[in-house]
């Protein structure tokens, strides 16, 4: 558990110390990050200082949602790709990372060089890949990174507008999975409070319409499962198509509608590179079943990547992997 009162003076120290505060999400922004990421230049400009907002995706892989949110607050903010960015760029910038840790996630990791000018907000579990600071904000009790900013700007007194109170409550909605996982009361009275700032679930839920085209492919993965013993399920794909690492997350969480405890989908993400995406109910424990294919992951949700792999080769040794000894006792 962080402490937010401890979060809100150290990030306001820096902010008064530096010239600019440069808010990074990670690689391929999704409601939370983008959405926190806004919410954070609300302190800065609590100070009067200058924020930017680092987006460094090509924007045929942004999700409609984030596309929508990124158009509507770009009147009010500033959010530019890293080329603009090192522009302007000086060594004495104040780096804050939200919901995300991880160097290899991040576009701007080669100019973050002073621990004491970065400053870390997320709910992700730190690893030797963290990001060095001695400002480390990490909370995986809290739901999402949103939900954090959010006790952040209380604390900081500040007004939250209509328009960030939505893209916040789209944050929560999606990390909790529509307020299924991970939504504790005290995310729920998040949820309440940013409802009184004007956030309205319609609209923000009228931001999760899916794409029909990735709609079939995921369905058409899921059509390829297989049970297999002790209630594991399987799904090899056809190694002739390409996917997206989070069609087969995807396609992992549909697997679990079925009669299975953990759900494992292996598809080809590029020319030599094959991904496996695992979820589980949490009966089974998958991190030690990806670590084995040299990924990670946590119970119940887990992923790898095989570097020349082959799909069918990678689905037999996973085959021999899954034993009835990642059922964690209860
Ligand atoms: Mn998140």
């Amino acid at each position: 558990m962080i402490n937010i009162k401890d979060l809100k003076t150290d990030l306001e120290k820096k902010i008064q110390e530096s010239e600019k505060m440069i808010i990074v999400p990670h690689n391929k922004v999704d409601f939370d990050a983008i959405a926190s990421a806004i919410a954070l230049s609300l302190v800065g400009s609590k100070y009067k200082k200058n924020s930017q907002i680092i987006v460094n995706d090509p924007p045929y892989i942004m999700e409609r949602g984030c596309k929508i949110i990124m158009d509507d607050a770009k009147a009010d903010f500033n959010i530019i790709n890293k080329d603009k960015y090192s522009k302007i760029y000086t060594p004495e910038d104040l780096f804050v990372l939200t919901d995300v840790n991880k160097k290899y996630l991040i576009s701007v990791d080669d100019m973050i060089t002073n621990k004491d000018k970065t400053l870390i907000i997320d709910h992700h579990e730190p690893d030797k890949n963290t990001v060095e600071t001695n400002s480390l904000y990490i909370d995986s009790s809290m739901s999402s990174a949103s939900e954090i900013v959010f006790r952040l700007l209380n604390e900081c007194k500040i007004k939250i507008p209509q328009n960030v109170a939505n893209y916040l409550l789209a944050g929560i909605y999606l990390d909790t999975s529509k307020f299924v996982k991970n939504a504790s009361s005290n995310t729920m009275e998040v949820v309440s409070k940013l409802m009184c700032c004007g956030a309205d679930m319609a609209t923000v839920s009228n931001w999760f319409t899916e794409d029909l085209e990735s709609y079939k492919r995921v369905h058409s993965l899921v059509s390829e499962i297989e049970l297999l013993k002790y209630t594991y399920a399987l799904i090899v794909a056809n190694k002739d198509v390409e996917y997206e690492k989070e069609e087969l997350a995807k396609a992992a969480d549909e697997a679990l509608k079925f009669d299975t405890d953990a759900a494992f989908v292996i598809g080809r993400l590029s020319d030599d590179i094959v991904g496996v995406s695992a979820r589980s109910k949490g009966k089974v424990n998958v991190e030690p079943i990806m670590q084995n294919l040299g990924g990670g992951g946590n119970i119940t949700a887990g992923a790898a990547q095989i570097k020349n792999g082959d799909v069918e080769e990678v689905g037999k040794s996973l085959k021999k992997i899954l034993k009835p000894s990642y059922y964690v006792n209860r």
